[in-house]
């Protein structure tokens, strides 16, 4: 078992960005794998959803784990102590479907991820997909998701068809998650196409690079936009220690008063930072550094920083290691490891599961 610095507390271990699918959104994926789509997420989508269906081959078996949820999940849940998995329908989700079969694939999804969790209360909670492509029946079934199938929030892949969220169109469906007060995860895919071709070397496309700037992009995009003047309750969550937006608090925050002078950004009713700090929650999802969560933590808050692990393209074994020996106070451990998730996507408090080996 990994040290608990300062105590010997078991911690209740939620994480909170933790992909899955489903065979029949894997098969729609290996269709557009094969189509010839000119996307940045192709490279990611010809490598997972269009490898063999053979144990040998790594991007098979990473198609298997994520189509996995009772297995092997479980089993490394409990080797590592971990006691929940906040579930969502891994990257691109259904944003490269036409619509119809995006807004189908969507309800599909949710309906299985509301079986699982109710075979496993205690061990899975999940975001529901949407399909942005056809925002009015988005709506339509976010309300199904939080009111019917008791969900706890939603899953959105950064662009769709290259627009973002200050785009009015998308409204209807940032009023309904206002309205259900569920918050929204805005989870990477591959950048926009305008802003995709210095991705497309170096294995730059996804994680290494390429979505922190997509994500990063897109939150400043809604803020910037004055959007949260018109959603000021909207909850929006991002991942990889918040894409490093706060690192830019300073610069932004001076640099759009004069963009605001001079007429090229709208007048805001707070600055980028106050925004980013009231309608934000981040998680460590993938980026275990220290140095990071030390800073996170001081310029967004304590109640502002969630632990994730990103599984399965991550491993469940530092991710846990990294928070047990963070340098903070057992309250702020708390905090850190289930106490803002239960608050931010209404998760019933609780002991840890049984089972979960610790
Ligand atoms: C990767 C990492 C891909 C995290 C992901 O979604 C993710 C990757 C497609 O390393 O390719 O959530
Ligand atoms: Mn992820």
């Amino acid at each position: 078992m990994a040290t608990v610095k300062n105590s010997k507390k078991k911690i209740r271990r939620i994480a909170t960005e933790e992909a899955f699918s489903i065979p029949e959104v894997a098969s729609a994926l290996r269709d557009v794998a094969r189509s010839p789509s000119n996307s940045s997420d192709m490279i990611l989508v010809k490598r997972i959803y269009d490898a063999p269906d053979d144990d040998k081959s790594p991007m098979g078996r990473m198609r298997a784990r994520l189509i996995d949820l009772e297995d092997e999940r479980l089993r490394d849940m409990d080797e590592n102590g971990v006691d929940m998995h906040l579930l969502s329908l891994t990257a691109p989700g259904v944003q490269m479907f036409d619509a119809d079969t995006a807004t189908e694939l969507a309800a599909l999804a949710n309906d299985r991820l509301a079986a699982v969790i109710q075979r496993h209360p205690t061990r899975f909670a999940g975001l529901a997909t949407f399909a942005p492509q056809s925002p009015k029946r988005a709506s339509k079934e976010m309300d199904r998701a939080i009111n019917k199938l008791k969900l706890n929030g939603f899953i959105l892949n950064s662009h769709t068809n290259s627009e973002y969220l200050d785009n009015q169109k998308y409204w209807p469906f940032l009023e309904a998650a206002e309205a259900l007060d569920a918050c929204i995860y805005i989870h990477p895919r591959g950048a926009s196409d305008g802003m995709a071709a210095p991705f497309r070397d170096y294995g730059l496309d996804s994680a290494q690079w390429g979505y922190g700037l997509e994500v990063s992009t897109h939150a400043v995009r809604m803020i910037v936009s004055g959007l949260f003047d018109h959603f000021p309750k909207l909850k929006i969550c991002i991942g990889h220690m918040g894409e490093a937006v706060h690192f830019w608090f300073w610069r932004l925050d001076f640099m759009n008063k004069h963009a605001q002078d001079r007429g090229s950004a709208p007048k805001l009713k707070l600055k980028p930072s106050e925004y980013f700090k009231r309608n934000f929650v981040i998680t460590t999802s993938g980026q275990e550094s220290p140095l990071a969560l030390d800073y996170s933590i001081k310029a967004l808050g304590i109640d502002n920083v969630m632990w994730a692990i990103d599984y399965p393209y991550q491993p469940s074994t530092p991710a846990v290691k990294f928070m047990d020996t963070a340098p903070v106070s057992d309250a702020e451990r708390e905090k850190l490891y289930h106490g803002n998730a239960e608050r931010v996507f209404h998760i019933a408090a609780g002991a840890s599961a049984k089972g979960a080996g610790r």
